[in-house]
């Protein structure tokens, strides 16, 4: 392949920040700034610049590996592994029906990935059974988005509108740590004479950034923001005007929140009267503000109620759908928007389409040469799929995640995935999760195979391969092509990326997240483009562009704003939800007296499956610790560094103290990115969102004891 810089994306997070990639001579690649994308303009944090580590060979996966009759994986011919699969899959299908093997996906799948896993579960299995790890990410957000707008991407502006809005909101976000080029925006923001406020039980490296911090106990966003909302109309702030033209059902919303009172609230929140007061001025003074959440008012057992109350306090005041304002949820995965749109959620089918929808199934079954009544219903949830591993589900295929640390109530999680009859795993590296496969395949990385992702803006986005992938190891379509022959289906699984967009953009023509305009020549021309992007635009305009004989339809320039003359609901109006405080599934009490809550550090991704494979990462962020406040230490008699047990109902981690002011003296934090003994997530909570089917990965109750160094 060619020596020169190949423009492309990084393989981590929802920024999908630009880089350039270029091959040196001694076979290494060189990962160098790419000034020309807008997002980050050529910044990327270590873990971007760090990436191309991982496509070492001393590190990544070579060869296929088997389950030999010691018990042991051994490297094995893809000829034989994939037989395998197909073997493990098929035999439980026989015995005991379609709907007993699982599929579960990831949202760093790039769209075509997605969009075959979820045509390969359907198609091929027959399976209802499918979910991904997205539904642990952003479904509750994604789940309000719908209720309130009809339609649920990410942002509904691209970042650059920022800086130009008078206040933003920061919910449950640490983006200086998990998109650090993104604080470019808000630092603009500030320097542009707007406000920033966080709201965060901790004072983390983005609250430190802010012109007002709150830190409310975990759990409570959503009676914090109907505290908000009481103020905004006791002190006579609702945009009256704008709730009778563009919203409805307001009159329940304002009588749910007119309950919550603001001395009610400080005591549920922690957060002071005079700082909600302070809170509902800076953000309603000026003309424009902005409501951003992350997972922290998201991964809560009520996270869509929580969204929908911060969407109603947008609604109420007149911020949604107009320029410079509106509410935004901060998507995570790389692909983490498009991998929720094509197919791989229990629920769906391509374009954003409903699964129970009969219109939906018609159009799609046609696209894939299927009768719609083959088509499986919808399945379970994620946490749910993992649960019936070994019991309804026999048989597993997993691509691109690693539950075994990243699943809540995780060594229940690993105890079932080690009871099924059959585990394959699909992975760049040997995983925690692939340790356990009976088949573990091999597969190429973002820098040896091109495709799409969607960012948080819900920009479309080309990943180009830069470099060949070494001998022995496939791509993920390679895998699901080699495997649909194997169990029958010859046609309809192509190999070829852009064979398979185009097959993409005719299964999504006319839905929600419509990419039917969407070409990869565009994509490599324009830097992105948002979506939705209908193929031909009908309206006036759009005729007299055509050429004459009409032949050729005017390019639809895709939609980088949304909302700004109506909403995606059948009569253009938003929708207020009422909505009520509840408590967390899992109050602390007598037994377990503290609050747990989790997230991320900077220089780790995820599970770590690939971040803690680089020496850079590792030297950065070695290990688990959990994160307390002086006040907690000296009950415990924790000095910096001492090991800590933390227990819940679900188990025991033990892991080194950091003793810090930056948390709440009620509440601990500790990152999940690490299996064993510091394992958060042995501790956490599978309390489902009733809505969104979201874990309550942000709270659980636990109590701490001291351990003998
Ligand atoms: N370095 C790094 N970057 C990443 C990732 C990574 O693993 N590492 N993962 C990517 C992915 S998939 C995602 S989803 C995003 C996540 O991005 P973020 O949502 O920014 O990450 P988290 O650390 O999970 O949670 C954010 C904050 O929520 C706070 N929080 C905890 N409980 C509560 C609560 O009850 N209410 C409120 N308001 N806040 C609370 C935590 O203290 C934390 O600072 O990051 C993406 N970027
Ligand atoms: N306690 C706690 N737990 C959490 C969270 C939290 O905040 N707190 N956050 C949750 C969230 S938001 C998320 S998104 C999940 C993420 O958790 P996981 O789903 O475990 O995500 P990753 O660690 O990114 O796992 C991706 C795996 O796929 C591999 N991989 C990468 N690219 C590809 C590819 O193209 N093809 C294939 N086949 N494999 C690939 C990687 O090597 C890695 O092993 O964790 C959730 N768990
Ligand atoms: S912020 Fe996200 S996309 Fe950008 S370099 Fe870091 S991990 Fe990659
Ligand atoms: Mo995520």
């Amino acid at each position: 392949m060619q020596n020169t810089a190949t423009p492309t994306h990084c393989p981590y997070c929802a920024l999908q920040c630009g880089m350039n990639l270029t091959p040196a001579p001694d076979g290494t690649v060189v990962v160098s700034e790419r000034a020309d994308f807008p997002v980050n303009r050529g910044a990327l944090c270590g873990k971007g610049r760090t990436s191309a580590e991982v496509l070492a060979r001393n590190v990544r996966l070579t060869s296929p590996l088997v389950r030999d009759e010691g018990g042991t994986l051994v490297p094995a011919s893809w000829d034989e592994a994939l037989e395998r699969i197909a073997a493990g899959l098929g035999r439980t299908r026989a015995e005991h029906g379609p709907d007993a093997v699982g599929v579960f996906g990831g949202g760093g799948l790039t769209n075509e990935k997605a969009y075959t896993l979820g045509k390969f579960a359907r198609v091929v299995l027959g399976t209802s059974q499918i979910d991904y790890n997205g539904r642990f990410c952003m479904s509750s957000a994604a789940a309000a988005g719908i209720k309130a707008f009809g339609l649920d991407r990410g942002l509904p502006f691209p970042l650059e509108d920022i800086p130009k809005s008078g206040c933003v909101i920061l919910v449950g976000s640490n983006l200086a740590e998990t998109m650090p080029p993104s604080l470019r925006f808000f630092t603009e923001l500030k320097e542009n004479g707007g406000t920033l406020i966080v709201i965060d039980p901790r004072r983390t490296k983005t609250a430190e950034q802010a012109d007002l911090h709150l830190a409310p106990r975990p759990g409570t966003d959503l009676a914090l923001a109907l505290g908000l909302l009481h103020l905004v109309i006791a002190e006579g702030r609702v945009d009256e005007e704008y709730v009778k033209e563009r919203t409805a059902g307001w009159e329940d919303a304002r009588a749910a929140a007119m309950a919550h009172w603001p001395e009610y609230v400080e005591r549920i929140t922690g957060v002071s009267v005079p700082q909600l007061r302070e809170v509902v001025r800076m953000f309603c003074e000026p003309e424009s503000a902005m409501v951003l959440t992350a997972r922290g008012p998201e991964q809560q057992s009520k996270g869509t109620d929580t969204v929908g109350a911060w969407i109603n306090l947008c609604l109420a005041t007149g911020r949604a759908g107009r320029p410079r304002s509106g509410y935004g949820c901060l998507t995570g995965q790389g692909n983490g928007q498009g991998g929720r749109e094509h197919g791989q959620k229990a629920d769906q089918l391509p374009g954003y389409r409903k699964l129970d929808d009969p219109a939906a199934r018609a159009h799609v079954a046609e696209v894939w040469g299927v009768d719609p009544d083959s088509l499986p219903g919808p399945g379970r949830s994620a946490y749910e799929l993992l649960d019936a591993l070994g019991t309804d589900i026999r048989s597993l295929l997993l691509m691109a995640s690693n539950p075994v640390v990243s699943a809540p109530r995780a060594a229940h999680i690993e105890e079932r995935i080690r009871s099924l009859d059959f585990l394959a795993v699909c992975d760049v590296v040997l995983s925690e999760t692939a340790e356990l496969a009976d088949v573990v395949l091999p597969v190429t990385q973002w820098a040896e195979e091109t495709g799409t992702t969607t960012n948080l803006e819900g920009r479309v986005l080309l990943r180009r391969r830069a470099i060949t992938p070494p001998d022995g190891i496939r791509s993920d379509l390679e895998v699901l092509h080699e495997l649909a022959a194997r169990l029958g289906v010859e046609k309809g699984f192509p190999t070829d990326p852009e064979e398979v967009f185009e097959e993409l953009r005719r299964a999504s023509a006319g839905g929600a997240a419509d990419y039917s305009g969407i070409t990869y020549r565009r994509l490599a021309e324009e830097n992105g483009v948002f979506w939705p992007c209908p193929a031909a635009v009908e309206t006036a305009d759009a005729d007299e562009d055509a050429l004459p004989g009409g032949e050729a339809p005017a390019v639809h320039p895709g939609t980088p704003r949304l909302f700004l003359d109506r909403f995606a609901t059948p009569d253009g109006r938003a929708r207020f939800v009422p909505v009520s405080h509840r408590a967390t599934a899992e109050e602390p009490d007598e037994e377990y007296p503290v609050l747990l809550t989790t997230g991320r550090v900077v220089a780790q991704y995820q599970s770590g499956a690939q971040t803690r494979r680089v020496a850079e990462l590792n030297a950065a962020a070695p290990g688990p610790f959990v994160e307390l406040h002086p006040r907690l230490a000296a009950r415990l008699g924790a000095a910096e560094g001492d090991p800590v047990a933390v227990v819940s109902r679900r188990g025991r981690a033990v892991a080194p103290a950091r003793i810090t002011h930056a948390i709440r003296p009620d509440t601990v934090f500790m990152p999940f990115h690490w299996p064993g003994e510091g394992r958060a997530n042995t501790l956490t909570n599978p309390a489902l969102d009733p809505t969104s089917r979201m874990p309550e990965f942000k709270a659980c109750a636990v109590r701490l004891e001291a351990v003998e160094r």
